[in-house]
């Protein structure tokens, strides 16, 4: 039987060649080859399919970041079961909302959620809930089978494979459907793009609920048959540590502002490094700059999104230019046009818009909202206004929804403001993002609040705190007598980042 859509089968035809090699390691002795990833997989894969999960289900889980998780992913993958991965760091509300929306039939989390699930008082009934704790324990484990021959399952290339949510300016967070070919495709254009070979190690710091770390530096790994080095959550001085173990990084821009924090990041300690890459948030001039000057290295920034994986990149070979996102993958067309869906001439600012085999199917169970972010043509609007200099680089000028970038996570004021404003004593509020050296933004609270009621800035962030994950958490409150609003009535924001900036 053949499986030649499914995602997995594209992995295995990039690792085979380097089955009894190393797949991944990391500093606590943690050693795996790509034969054994490629039979705990089936191992779990056969354990889902005993339990009665079937192509098209949901498994949801939200865990540290773990090998087991990785394993789960990928048994999914071979599966045709739609992996659903969430942030840690979401709290009840948010927990429910994604478990209502997505209705999986297996969710995996640590001992405390899911003791607490009856509480969250779900519609829909989970069948297989499993726990995964930080130190490993749960019954997680029970789930793989004894076999570990699974066939990997033949699924079309535009079966999906993962769902993973992202917030709008207004409404609710909306599941983003990629497809096994969506990300299949990324995966082997970016190994081509940047180079990568069996030689070379991933130094994977990256959270694996994302897109970063999930498709894009383990894709590059798995489909290129090389290795990684696994570390748990990104701290400086670990990083540094394995610098000269590694090939290849992948990061935010937090990452690198927070390495050349240390003396020790220096072009010896880089020597063996080929190519450092940043995405997820601007990377400033300044940090690229200087960490050219440390370590003779140009980090390459590249663009991408959710709902497309990765669109644009500088080049391995030829000028990396600073302040720009380089060039269109070779598979992946950018068009910039005005409101009106015109083309727009090079070098003038307008609404970027992309358009290849990594562009997502749409949002579940959401085909209107789908059919809106769609030009006629088939180009997704990706809501990032964009300017194409002489050379063809791409630079990303803003965004046209608003939204906050801190540490790489999208944070959307609308979500943090419908809660302030129900916090007794609020009158109205703006949310917005203001510069910060190791965020790249940080999340602001500005308050109007009522002339009998005294609010300070700890309550307000201790309520939001009880209610959304840490990284929505406005880092500062700051309180005004009224927003400006233009002749609209609409919150000028621009005149807010000024007055605190
Ligand atoms: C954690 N905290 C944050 C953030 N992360 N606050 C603001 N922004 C953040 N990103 C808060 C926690 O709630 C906690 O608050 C305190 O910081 C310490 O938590 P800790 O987990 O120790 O933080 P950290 O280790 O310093 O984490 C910061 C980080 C991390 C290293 C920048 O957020 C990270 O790895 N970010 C990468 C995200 C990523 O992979 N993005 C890719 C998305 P308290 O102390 O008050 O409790 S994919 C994407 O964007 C597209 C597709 C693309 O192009 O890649």
């Amino acid at each position: 039987m053949t499986s030649k859509g499914n995602l997995y089968t594209s992995y295995k035809e990039g690792f085979s060649k380097n089955l009894e090699g190393q797949f991944l390691f990391d500093d606590q002795g943690l050693e795996i080859t790509y034969r054994e990833l490629d039979s705990e997989t089936a191992k779990l894969a056969n354990g889902l399919k005993e339990l009665g999960l079937s192509e098209g289900d949901r498994v949801t889980v939200q865990v540290s970041k773990c090998i087991e998780m990785l394993y789960l992913y990928l048994a999914c993958v071979r599966s045709n079961i739609i992996f659903h991965p969430l942030n840690s760091a979401y709290k009840e509300k948010e927990l429910s909302y994604f478990l209502e929306d997505a209705k999986p039939s297996m969710f995996i989390s640590n001992q405390e959620t899911i003791s607490n699930i009856a509480e969250l008082n779900l519609e829909h009934n989970i069948n297989n809930l499993f726990t995964l704790n930080d130190d490993g324990s749960g019954d997680f484990s029970s789930i793989a089978a004894k076999d570990s021959d699974f066939v990997t399952v033949d699924c079309e290339q535009e079966d999906i494979a993962a769902l993973l949510y992202s917030s709008g300016t207004t409404g609710q967070p909306k599941g983003i459907m990629l497809s096994h070919g969506n990300i299949a495709s990324n995966a082997k254009t970016l190994v081509k793009t940047w180079g990568f070979e069996q030689s070379d190690c991933l130094l994977h710091a990256l959270p694996i609920y994302h897109v970063h770390g999930l498709f894009v530096a383990l894709g590059c790994v798995l489909m290129s048959g090389s290795r990684l080095k696994w570390h748990h959550s990104f701290k400086a001085e670990e990083v540094l540590n394995s610098i000269p173990d590694c090939t290849v990084m992948m990061g935010v821009p937090t990452y690198y502002t927070r390495l050349l924090k240390h003396d020790a990041l220096n072009s010896k300690l880089t020597e063996k490094m080929r190519l450092f890459i940043s995405g997820s948030a601007p990377l400033l001039d300044e940090t690229f700059n200087e960490f050219n000057q440390r370590t003779n290295h140009l980090i390459l920034e590249r663009y991408g999104m959710t709902e497309t994986n990765m669109n644009t990149s500088n080049p391995l070979k030829g000028a990396r230019k600073a302040g720009t996102v380089g060039l269109p993958l070779d598979d992946v067309e950018v068009v910039v046009v005005d409101e009106e869906n015109n083309l727009l001439p090079q070098g003038e600012i307008g609404n970027l818009q992309v358009k290849g085999p990594n562009v997502f199917k749409g949002y579940w169970g959401l085909p209107e909202k789908t059919k809106e972010d769609f030009s006629e043509d088939g180009f997704f609007n990706t809501g990032d206004k964009g300017v194409i200099d002489e050379d063809g680089y791409i630079s990303i000028i803003g965004r046209s929804k608003d939204m906050i970038i801190s540490g790489g996570l999208n944070v959307y004021p609308k979500e943090i403001e419908s809660l302030i404003d129900k916090i007794e004593g609020v009158q109205e509020s703006a949310v917005i993002g203001l510069n910060d050296e190791d965020l790249g933004e940080k999340v602001v609270a500005i308050i109007v609040s009522s002339e009998e009621l005294t609010l300070d800035e700890k309550e307000v962030i201790a309520e939001i705190k009880n209610q959304l994950a840490g990284f929505k958490v406005p880092k500062e409150v700051k309180f005004i007598k009224q927003l400006p609003r233009n002749a609209m009535g609409k919150v000028q924001k621009n005149i807010l980042r000024d007055t605190f900036s």
